[in-house]
């Protein structure tokens, strides 16, 4: 039995993998074509986060940008921390996660632990480089935070996203 249970959010621009990210993660599956979320999705999921110690998860998947202002505070309202998540294809979107920081900590507060997380890694390959590792690794790290590249297609990371969350709400917490 987990003695922790954490609301954690997934975060970040539309169509940069949140919902690919849980389904890979809960599911240990990924589904190319599926629908746009609309609403919240909450999935559960306990978490190893260290030898013999488990975390469950409620792990809040937000759908498009329609109708997020009606549910932002009930979103946000007692989550214990959040994947901040950008498309490693799309410069717009690692720019916007900035604003998305600022909100976060606005709404879930200030010291609320998160992971950066540059999605799609797949891609690289045929895309190039869009966003420089290091550079976004010195964001995440100034902010207090840590950055790592997933892709929900071949799960590469995707757990250690989660994992780390997890772990670093556990410390913030015990210490
Ligand atoms: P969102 O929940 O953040 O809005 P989705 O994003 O999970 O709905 O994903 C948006 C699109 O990106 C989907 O493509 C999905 O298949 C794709 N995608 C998500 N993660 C990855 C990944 O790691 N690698 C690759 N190659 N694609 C990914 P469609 O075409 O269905 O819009
Ligand atoms: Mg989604």
């Amino acid at each position: 039995m987990s003695s922790f249970k954490l609301k954690v959010l997934l975060t970040g621009a539309a169509a940069c993998g949140k919902t690919s990210l849980v389904q890979r993660f809960i599911k240990n599956h990924f589904q190319a074509n599926y629908k746009l979320t609309v609403g919240v999705d909450i999935l559960t999921k306990d978490v190893e986060f260290q030898p013999g110690e488990v975390a469950t998860l409620s792990i809040w998947d937000i759908g498009g940008q329609q109708r997020f202002e009606f549910i932002r505070s009930t979103f946000y309202k007692g989550a214990a921390g959040t994947l901040l998540v950008f498309d490693l294809t799309r410069e717009q979107t690692y720019t916007e996660t900035k604003k998305w920081l600022t909100e976060i900590r606005q709404f879930a507060g200030e010291n609320i632990p998160f992971v950066l997380v540059g999605n799609k890694a797949d891609l690289l390959e045929d895309v190039g480089r869009v966003i420089d590792s290091d550079e976004a690794r010195k964001f995440a790290e100034d902010e207090g935070s840590i950055y790592i590249e997933t892709s929900a297609k071949t799960g590469n990371h995707v757990d250690d996203a989660f994992t780390e969350l997890t772990r670093r709400i556990i410390n913030s917490r015990t210490k």
